[in-house]
């Protein structure tokens, strides 16, 4: 296997040295091959809102794959999944399942193309969504990570039609969009894949503006944010409605699943009802169907709210911890997702966010690991909080990375 993973940020590019192999995990913790504990704030990159091998999720899935694993055929699953969503996400009218983030994304941009007839789109530096060619273009989490350009493979006849501005640059997407017709503007409502930044309480609402304006689709990429910023998502959180957005990670609780959606006009175009193609065998799998519903139905407000609860008074701790240990520091929080970086002044895009101190950052990530607590390999990602983070994990997680915090002073 290609640098010994199946996804190449698992690899520790970013922050050097061995990653460790897995053997199980249960609630906030993971444990590896050589018995040692980790509390785990990557969660599989997302997906385990209520924590590794929740017992709801596993019953579901006992109860369903004894019924058959894949058929390939329509089940009640899905038509129980499509509603509860769109239930939950008015403004997703529609929605499509695939198997992972990257077929979300991807199909999302082939529509959007169909509906307006044109080939060129903004995405935003730094941002990721997934590895399909045309986002293969100045893009966070992984290809940040190992510093790659962009990727080998991907043909300038493609890379050409992908335009890129920074983050929070509200001018800068209005220049663009005037120069050429563009048939979207994808963008993290709040990114995660160049670390955790925000947007600027205007940027959402500019970027809805200038796509109407336009005439090019807006489609918020909420692979990570769904179900995580809030419950009703980017548009309950910054009150601005995407045409499309794309969904994954926490609504398959664990298993391949991912979706994209939104106004019934846009996505009656897709096969079979319209002409747009888009395809997949294992779409709609029964088992990641079982999963995401067990998930969303466990996820109500309430238990929402504690998980966020939880996350801002572990980040109010990180950020004192740093305070204390005189550490150039920055954290923020959204929901039960929340990120930092080693610098004193907050990150508004991208380029800011590779000025902070990363030689502090990787003292930090191993200093954390031997004392028991995963974070993200790589300060271009994000962390995530689950409903088995309790307050007896916040407090030990918070012991355990102020001796981190020591270490990360240089
Ligand atoms: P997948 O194809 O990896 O399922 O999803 C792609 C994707 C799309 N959009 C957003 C906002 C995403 O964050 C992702 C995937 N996230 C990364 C972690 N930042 C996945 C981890 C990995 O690449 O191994």
């Amino acid at each position: 296997m290609p640098g010994g993973v199946s996804s190449p940020v698992r690899a520790f590019g970013g922050v050097g040295g061995d990653p460790f192999i897995v053997a199980r995990g249960e609630g906030a913790r993971i444990w590896d091959v050589d018995d040692n504990e980790y509390l785990d704030f990557v969660l599989s990159w997302g997906p385990l809102i209520l924590g590794h091998a929740a017992p709801a999720v596993l019953d579901a899935l006992d109860e369903t794959m004894r019924r058959g694993t894949s058929f390939g055929i329509t089940t009640e699953l899905e038509v129980e999944l499509a509603e509860l969503i769109t239930q939950r996400l008015p403004h997703v009218e529609m929605i499509r399942f695939v198997s992972s983030g990257t077929e979300a994304t991807m199909s999302a941009l082939r529509l959007a193309r169909a509906a307006t007839g044109r080939d060129a789109f903004l995405k935003f530096d730094g941002c990721y969504h997934g590895h399909a060619d045309s986002f293969l273009v100045r893009a966070g989490s992984g290809v940040a990570t190992l510093g790659l350009p962009n990727s080998p493979g991907v043909p300038d006849a493609v890379a050409s039609l992908t335009r890129v501005a920074p983050f929070n640059d509200v001018e800068a997407v209005r220049t663009i969009a005037r120069e050429q017709p563009l048939a979207a503007i994808i963008v993290e409502p709040l990114v995660g894949n160049s670390g955790f930044i925000p947007p600027d309480p205007a940027f959402l609402p500019a970027l809805r503006d200038i796509a109407t304006e336009t005439g090019a689709l807006l489609i918020f990429d909420e692979v990570m944010t769904g179900f995580r910023i809030a419950l009703g998502g980017a548009r309950e959180r910054f009150g601005v409605t995407a045409d499309l957005t794309t969904l994954g990670k926490v609504i398959g609780g664990g298993l391949p699943l991912a979706a994209y959606g939104g106004r019934r006009d846009l996505m009656e175009m897709i096969a079979p009802q319209g002409s747009v193609y888009q395809a997949g065998t294992l779409s709609g799998n029964p088992l990641a169907m079982a999963a995401g519903l067990a998930t969303l139905r466990a996820l109500t407000p309430s238990l929402h709210a504690r998980i966020e609860a939880r996350t801002a008074r572990l980040v109010a701790g990180l950020v004192a911890s740093a305070a204390h240990h005189r550490v150039p520091f920055t954290a923020a929080h959204a929901g039960s997702m929340f990120g930092f970086f080693f610098q004193r002044e907050p990150v508004r895009d991208f380029a800011s966010a590779k000025g902070s101190d990363l030689a502090a950052f990787k003292r930090f990530f191993h200093s954390a690991l031997e004392h028991g607590v995963y974070i993200a390999p790589s300060p271009y990602e994000a962390a995530f909080m689950s409903a088995a983070h309790g307050d007896v994990e916040v407090d030990l997680a918070l012991e355990k990375l102020d001796a981190a915090m020591r270490v990360a002073r240089a």
